[in-house]
């Protein structure tokens, strides 16, 4: 058996393959339900300052310790699970002190990971992709290596708030204290990998792009992007590697509390996107991918990199070779949330949403809060606030159906097929205004667990 370790912004989704493909029990922990003491009802701490979005990494720790347990709970034999890939939501970035190694490579099975990791912080939460508070320090990273446009043909997109270069030089400057005392700066999914095979992981490229610090080219970090980022940055990132091979085994700690063989390969985890792209089986060019999670993001496997010239869209490594294109929308999930309250709908009135008449002077945009793609402050504009409730569903629906598919143009890709996943995907209603507004079917995901699914694939085909 093989095991996939999803870690997103809502939840942790451990999920096994069986060897002949099948995928096998699953466990999902959820940060607001199930973890409540860390007051976080979305993952996400709800109180910051204006623009900053954080959650405490021992929540994560926490949750996978959590899912190993109940996977041990429904009798599942997890010495029979030979490899174990994974994957993080993107760009959130953790801080960690010169005690992290010597107590990774200790780490006491008689007491919890929490307990064990938390005096290894040197900062206790962890901006995630959703902090959108670094707008100077993404003008003075492109100011230095002489604008966004070099930026974006080194990393593969312009300097971007929410990328962790920029948030690792905000943290330096708002904390030199804090900065000073980090020796190791890891990603959501890197930090998690980190853990479960007791020593450094490394980044892998497909998450790896996602910092404005890794050059797209050479698959190395970019000196002079890490240079204009932060002091002494350089000596606090991992190396970077390929999601696709295992750098360990796992720790001891696994195998004495969960019963782990200690032959269990650990893989780099990726993100959530590139995993996402493996398990939805589009790593290969040619289909295009709508993943409708907490964030909304289209995304396809791309031989070459293309970069997007308004700024908005990505480039990041494929985990399969080669790269992926990727745009991401904040008003994804949590605003159709938002809108089904203030309309004090449900999701069943967003099932039949998309089977009524609208008029053609109909048009929403969906932006509940400060949107990434495109750049724009909150806003919820509806040219027709007077329709019937289930007509504006509709209307808004399409107004973040036609957001998504307005990216295929700089992209270049014209799907004849799309595939849906994330959370929202099961929704008969969303599904169908995407297929609509696309003008091509749409095959969902059976599993809205395409990411967990993704990380497991990758540790069956490691070696
Ligand atoms: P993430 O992986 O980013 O944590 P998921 O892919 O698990 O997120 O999606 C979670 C979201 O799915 C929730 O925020 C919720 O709004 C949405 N969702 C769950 N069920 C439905 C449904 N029946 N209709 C529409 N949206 C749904
Ligand atoms: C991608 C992005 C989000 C996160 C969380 O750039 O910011 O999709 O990966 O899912």
């Amino acid at each position: 058996m093989f095991l996939g370790i999803d870690s997103s912004t809502q939840s942790l989704t451990a999920l096994i393959l069986h060897a002949d493909g099948q995928p096998g029990p699953r466990v999902n922990i959820n940060f607001g339900r199930d973890l409540p003491h860390y007051a976080c009802p979305q993952g996400f701490i709800a109180d910051m300052p204006a623009g900053q979005v954080h959650s405490p990494p021992l929540m994560w720790l926490e949750a996978l310790e959590l899912a190993l347990t109940q996977l041990g709970q429904q009798g599942l034999d997890l010495s029979r699970i030979r490899a174990i890939g994974g994957d993080g939501q993107q760009h959130g970035s953790v801080y960690l002190n010169s005690r992290f190694l010597p107590v990774l490579a200790g780490l006491d099975a008689k007491r919890s990971l929490v307990e064990q990791l938390a005096p290894c912080l040197s900062r206790s939460t962890s901006p995630i992709w959703m902090d959108n508070s670094t707008a100077t320090e993404c003008a003075e990273i492109a100011k230095a290596l002489g604008g966004d446009a070099e930026v974006c043909r080194r990393s593969g997109s312009i300097t971007t708030p929410r990328f962790t270069g920029p948030q690792i030089r905000a943290f330096s400057k708002r904390d030199p204290g804090a900065w000073g005392a980090t020796t190791h700066v890891h990603l959501v999914s890197s930090f998690l990998a980190s853990i479960l095979a007791g020593r450094e992981a490394p980044i892998d490229f497909g998450d790896g792009a996602g910092m404005n610090l890794m050059n797209l080219e050479s698959g190395q970090w970019d000196a002079q992007l890490v240079a204009a980022t932060a002091p002494s940055l350089a000596a606090k990132l991992p190396r970077l590697a390929s999601a696709a091979q295992s750098f360990a085994r796992i720790a001891p700690y696994f195998v004495a509390k969960f019963g782990f063989d200690p032959l269990c390969r650990i893989l780099p985890f990726t993100g959530d996107n590139p995993a996402s792209l493996v398990g939805m089986a589009a790593g290969r060019p040619g289909s295009v991918v709508v993943s409708l999670g907490t964030s909304d993001t289209l995304f396809a496997a791309m031989p070459q990199p293309r970069t997007d010239p308004a700024g908005c869209g990505h480039v990041f490594g494929n985990p399969l070779g080669g790269f992926m294109t990727l745009a991401c929308v904040r008003n994804g999930s949590l605003a159709r949330e938002a809108f089904r309250d203030q309309l004090g709908a449900t999701w069943e009135d967003f099932e039949k949403a998309a089977f009524v008449a609208l008029p053609a002077d109909a048009i929403t945009e969906p932006f509940l809060f400060d949107e990434i793609t495109p750049r724009r402050a909150a806003g919820l504009v509806e040219s027709r606030p007077d329709l019937s409730s289930p007509q504006r569903i509709r209307a808004f629906l399409e107004g973040q159906a036609r957001n998504l598919r307005a990216q295929l143009d700089w992209m270049c890709l014209k799907p004849e097929l799309l595939l849906l996943t994330g959370g929202a995907s099961k929704n008969d209603g969303i599904s169908a205004v995407f297929s609509q507004v696309f003008g091509c079917p749409v095959q969902r995901f059976e599993l809205s667990d395409s990411a967990a699914l993704g990380a497991a694939k990758l540790a069956q085909q490691s070696s």
